[in-house]
């Protein structure tokens, strides 16, 4: 593999590939993209793959999703420079820099299939951290994206601490992906920093994603109640089923019975959502139902990756809601204020 720290481009058929991969992957953007396809586990014991077809009987009907697609791909070329710590980069995840941090990518291109992917994230010396805050228990939390949504893994690195490099085994497949590093060192703030990954290959065009209020993975099957309210907390409650029956005995995984991560569709802008509970403090049930509280930045498309753990296995469902928009002639969506029971049917 390639040490290279930016391009990692060293061959004629490399720099080939990557121009190939830029051009479609770009095009997805533009097209409203992007996502369905496998989702790989986050078990770091289970290596396993789940395909997780979104048989999304949530057809959104006459709905052509009016959206920014001009701004967001505007943020996302700015964003594909790497190099952007201020402007639009207050929201986490944006930025590969911030607060006197940097993740620095090992190799910015990586070849498919499982390939570990190494970094370290400098400090305000220009030194790798070797010390960092345990949250929700582990040191830095890594998401590997790819940008169409069509591969999602949220893994816990190994960390070097003799040089500060942190490695994880990652499932990459052809595309543009984005790597989120989600930490607090010791002594500094809680922070969410974001590098562009390259796994060269021909990439298959991306299917035109729809808002998707169910999933099914694995024989689980994870729905979404609420809606996103732009700027506002809004209340989303996630239900777990397997073969029609609520699955009441989650296990507790990092801490809590479900991790979600939101992004946002576009610019991948990384949210920070809260559980409504937690294992064992007497009220929250280990489901069916996962409470989140979330805010969103703006109106837009946000894809909802839910971790939860059941019979000793994590999995992941993908589920994709529209922050703000009009659901119909009749309702206005963009008044909701969230709080779970809405209808948001069509
Ligand atoms: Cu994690």
């Amino acid at each position: 593999m390639s040490t290279s720290t930016r391009t990692g481009a060293g061959t004629a058929t490399k720099v080939a590939g990557f121009a190939v991969v830029l051009a479609v992957v770009f095009g997805g953007a533009w097209a409203a993209g992007a996502q369905v396809g496998p989702i790989g586990t986050t078990a770091e014991a289970d290596n396993a793959t789940h395909s997780s077809g979104h048989s999304s009987g949530d057809s959104a009907g006459a709905d052509t999703h009016r959206s920014e697609q001009p701004e967001q791909a505007k943020q996302q070329e700015d964003d594909m420079s790497n190099t952007a710590t201020t402007g639009s980069a207050t929201l986490p995840g944006l930025a590969v820099a911030g607060d006197g941090y940097r993740l620095v990518l090992t190799d910015t291109t990586v070849e498919p299939g499982i390939q570990p992917v190494a970094f370290s994230i400098e400090g305000p010396n220009g030194q790798p951290v070797t010390e960092f805050h345990v949250e929700h228990e582990k040191q830095l939390h890594l998401i590997v994206v790819r940008r169409d949504h069509a591969g999602f893994q949220h893994l816990h690195p190994t960390l070097d601490e003799t040089t500060g490099t942190w490695t994880a085994d990652a499932e990459l497949t052809a595309g543009n992906w984005r790597v989120f590093a989600d930490f607090t060192a010791t002594g500094g703030p809680a922070l969410v920093l974001g590098a562009d990954l390259l796994v060269p290959g021909e990439v298959e065009a991306p299917a035109t994603a729809e808002e998707t209020r169910s999933d099914v993975v694995d024989g689980y099957t994870v729905t979404v109640d609420g809606a996103l309210a732009p700027g506002e907390h809004s209340a989303l409650t996630l239900r777990v089923s397997k073969d029609g029956a609520p699955v009441t005995d989650l296990q507790p995984y990092l801490g809590a019975y479900g991790h979600l991560v939101a992004l946002r569709e576009g610019d991948l802008a990384y949210l920070h959502v809260h559980p409504g509970g937690e294992p064992g403090d007497g009220e929250t049930q280990p489901g069916p139902e996962i409470a989140f509280g979330a805010e969103v930045p703006s109106t837009g498309r946000y894809h909802l990756y839910l971790d939860f753990q059941h019979d000793d296995v994590v999995r992941t469902a993908h589920l994709i809601l529209d922050a703000g928009r009009v659901v119909s002639s009749d309702t206005e969506a963009s008044s909701d204020s969230g709080h779970g029971d809405t209808d948001h049917t069509h």
